[in-house]
Parts: C-alpha cells; sequence; structure tokens
C-alpha cells in the first residue's frame, strides 16, 4: 500500500516511560485517550504499552513505526494532520507474558479499555468456565477474554506486591465503570474469591463518558497522509474535530494532565451523549441503510431522517437532567458534526452489534416513555427500523448473535419477528402489545418503502 519511494513514518521523540495499559489498540484508541495522553502537557512521562483487542493486525502494522502513527483531523476547512506518539509499546493479543510484566510494574497505574459493548459480557459459569479452569490451575494462563485477562492481570499485580491500580473503562456503556467492576470480580469470585478483598482495597474503577466520531482507515486515507505528510504510515486515524472525555474516578498514583473533564457523577454526560448520540447514529443506520443512504451525512441531509432524528431527540431529551439550553446546543452541534463534508462515516459501521448497542442508547429512553404512560413513536421507530434492516440485510449483519437474529427476523409473519427479536433486547417489552404494535408498523412501513423503491 505504502509508496515505495517515501520514507516510513519513524518516532520522532524518545520513547515515554510505560506507565498505562491500553486493551483495544483500534481507531478510536488511538483518536481519542492516546491523543489525550499526547497532547497533555506531562506527556513525556506518560507511554502507553497497547494490546490488540478486536483489530488484530493494529499492533503489527504499528510496531514497525515505533508505535507512532498520523491522526487526521477531518474538519470542513481541510485536515490536520499530527504524529501521536504516545504508544511506548504495541503488543499482539496473545502476548500473555508482557500483559502480566505489566500488571507486575509498580510504576503503571492506569488500564484503559476499549473491548465494546460486547466485551463486558462474560459468563464465568458458562461460556469463560474454561477460561476460569485454566487461571485456577495456572494463574499465568493465556486467556482470551478482556474481563479474564484483567482478572489474571490483577492475580499477577496482588502476587507481585506491585499496589494499587485503576481501571477506566472507555465504552459506550451505561455505568462503565460499576459495570466493569461487577464483571470483574463476578470473574475474579470463580478462578480466586481471596482477590476480592484484594481488588476492594487496590483497584479503582473509574466511570467514563468517551466521545469523539472515528471512522475505520480507507486506503484514500493512507494516500493522503502520504500527499500531505511526504512519509509512508501504514495505519493513520481519520477522526473529526470535536471530542470530549468525561471522568469520574480518583487517581491515587496520578494520571496524565488530560485536557478531560472531571466531575464527580458521569451520569447525566452519559445520558445525553448515548441518547442523543449513539442513539441518533443508530436510528440513521437502520433507517438509512434501508432506504439507499451509505453514510452519516447522506442521511442526515434526507429530510425523512433528520425529521426522525428530531423527534427521537425530543423524546430522549425529556430524560435528560442536564438543562435544556446545553441540551439544545449539543443538537446543533451534532447536526453540524453529522453535516461534516470532510468525514465519511458509513452507516454500515454504525449498524454493527445492535443487539449490544441498542440496550444502552435506545432501550432506556423506550422504558422510559412506556413508564410515563407514553408512546413514543421515534424511539420504537428504531426499533423497528432495526428489526426491518435484520429482515431485508441490505448490508450484511455483524453481531456476535448475528446467526439467531437473521433466523429469527426471517420468521413468515412480520409480527412474530418482531416480538422475538425485541425479546431478545428485552422481555417485557416483547410483551408490551402497543409498545409492539408501534415497533411492528414502522419495521412494516420502512420495508414497504424499500419494496417501492426497489419496483
Ligand atoms: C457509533 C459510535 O459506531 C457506533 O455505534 O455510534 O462509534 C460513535 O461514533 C462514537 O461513540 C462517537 O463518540
Amino acid at each position: 500500500m505504502n509508496s515505495p519511494t517515501l520514507a516510513p513514518l519513524a518516532r520522532r521523540t524518545a520513547i515515554r516511560p510505560i506507565r498505562m495499559i491500553h486493551l483495544g489498540l483500534g481507531n478510536f484508541f488511538r483518536a481519542h485517550q492516546a491523543w489525550y495522553t499526547d497532547t497533555a502537557s506531562d506527556a513525556a512521562e506518560w507511554g502507553y504499552a497497547a494490546f490488540d483487542g478486536r483489530s488484530p493486525r493494529m499492533s503489527t502494522l504499528l510496531r514497525p513505526q515505533g508505535g507512532a502513527y498520523t491522526l487526521v483531523t477531518q474538519a470542513p476547512g481541510g485536515d490536520e494532520l499530527r504524529v501521536v506518539e504516545s504508544l511506548s509499546a504495541v503488543h499482539a493479543a496473545t502476548e500473555a507474558a508482557a500483559w502480566l510484566g505489566y500488571f507486575e510494574d509498580p510504576q503503571v497505574a492506569i488500564v484503559t479499555l476499549t473491548i465494546t459493548e460486547a466485551g463486558y459480557r462474560v459468563d464465568p459459569a458458562g461460556a469463560h468456565a474454561h477460561e476460569v479452569a485454566a487461571l485456577r490451575s495456572d494463574p499465568r494462563a493465556a486467556v482470551a477474554s478482556a474481563v479474564g485477562r484483567l482478572v489474571a492481570g490483577l492475580l499477577a499485580r496482588r502476587a507481585a506486591g506491585a499496589g494499587g491500580i485503576v481501571l477506566l473503562p472507555c465504552d459506550n456503556l451505561p455505568d462503565n465503570g460499576p459495570g466493569l467492576r461487577e464483571a470483574v470480580t463476578r470473574y475474579a469470585d470463580r478462578v480466586d474469591p481471596t482477590l476480592l478483598a484484594w481488588i476492594d482495597a487496590h483497584v479503582t474503577f473509574g466511570s467514563t463518558m468517551v466521545d469523539r466520531i472515528t471512522p475505520a482507515t480507507t486506503p484514500a486515507l493512507v494516500a493522503e497522509v502520504e500527499r500531505q505528510g511526504g512519509f509512508a504510515d501504514s495505519a493513520p486515524v481519520p477522526t473529526e474535530p470535536f471530542t470530549e472525555w468525561v471522568i469520574a474516578c480518583d487517581f491515587p498514583a496520578g494520571r496524565p494532565d488530560w485536557d478531560a473533564t472531571f466531575v464527580d457523577d458521569v451520569t447525566p454526560y452519559e445520558h445525553r451523549k448515548h441518547w442523543l448520540l449513539n442513539g441518533s447514529h443508530s436510528l440513521l443506520a437502520y433507517r438509512g441503510l434501508l432506504l439507499g443512504h451509505v453514510t452519516v451525512r447522506d442521511a442526515i441531509l434526507d429530510p425523512d431522517c433528520r425529521g426522525w432524528v428530531e423527534r427521537w431527540w425530543d423524546e430522549a431529551q425529556r430524560h435528560i437532567v442536564l438543562d435544556a439550553d446545553s441540551n439544545a446546543a449539543y443538537r446543533g452541534h451534532l447536526i453540524e458534526r453529522y453535516e461534516n463534508p470532510s468525514i465519511r462515516h458509513e452507516l454500515a459501521q454504525i449498524s454493527m452489534d445492535g443487539s449490544e448497542k441498542l440496550l444502552g442508547r435506545v432501550l432506556p429512553v423506550v422504558l422510559a416513555e412506556r413508564e410515563a404512560g407514553r408512546v413514543p413513536e421515534a424511539a420504537l421507530m428504531v426499533l423497528g427500523a432495526w428489526v426491518a434492516f435484520l429482515r431485508a440485510r441490505p448490508v450484511p449483519v455483524r453481531d456476535p448473535r448475528a446467526d439467531e437474529l437473521c433466523e429469527l427476523a426471517a420468521l413468515p409473519d412480520l409480527g412474530d419477528a418482531a416480538r422475538a427479536l425485541v425479546a431478545v433486547l428485552d422481555a417485557d417489552l416483547a410483551s408490551d402489545d402497543q409498545a409492539l404494535d408501534g415497533i411492528v408498523a414502522a419495521a412494516d412501513a420502512l420495508l414497504a418503502a424499500r419494496e417501492g423503491a426497489a419496483r
């Protein structure tokens, strides 16, 4: 992919001391936590050891570049390139000894995670029982799940007497800190119950709200970096100018001087971001793909999709405690971000993992509206669009439960399909006939519109 005439990207600054671990070396991490660390006033003192998660090739691409990569900030007025150098070491997911080694190092103070919503789902008594058995007989055994790796790391840290550590989840999950604590303690309890008291005394679980729209890397971006930067980078990252990080956490052993917002409670920020941004993203993805759109910008420029987004925002906003003026400003910024002509954010990327994502970004609003005795038309439409998406499959379905979802979606009667799919999200909602009627009507209308367009 790289031009042979250009020098490859290489580090320009000294390797920074490793004081943080990251799990999930994907584009979002590279546009967000790694960038915040690189732009901190004390960046020279904080290096990351980053491990592959779901993008298994990233460490292979970055190692020859000494962990450096180009962040391309795509503003409406043009691109800005920055070489990010906060990664001091990059590792494949399989490098278990290196992983444990960092946990044993008292200098390492923080572990950040971007493991996707699905990464927090562990079942130590079922699907992950083999990992638990492996760690019981050898605490240094290599395990695959993110939570299993964390438990192995904590066992190693306790054995080494390396002191306290902060675990900071950075995924779009409601209550991500308590959620991670629950997953880690449930798993640890099965492996070695004596670890629980040590976790209580030594592990801090922070909560965060993270935000930055970060599409996938394309060959066109690689070529653009070659042209504008004059060097060959095999893994640049495209992102938008906007970025936000809200953190509720104590950092007993210090932290980089991140330009983030530190609060006591992330919940209101999390609700606003998950519901207004991520919820409307899913709306645009499922409705937009069915109507033939490809990117977020295409969809938001379609008055039909834009109108539904506004209605969804009205419904969701009723349950957001931040003041109305700031919510209105937030909505205005979202429209600008979605319309950014320089960024190409594919709806297909957002459509992935619906069975996990909808739980945090749409379902809470549906349930709160039903609780209040209302029938939230737009919120039900998002679920209907998901049902129609799974039935019509305008792009391949990528979801940990894809096979099961596609099978349910193909049930001959749309009502049966919708009920079965909604039950995957929430069993009670599946028996709420009024809500289900709204979902089926929305799915039916979208499928009819799609068929009409195909004729
Ligand atoms: C998107 C998010 O793919 C998705 O589901 O909604 O990745 C979104 O772009 C980020 O959360 C923005 O901060």
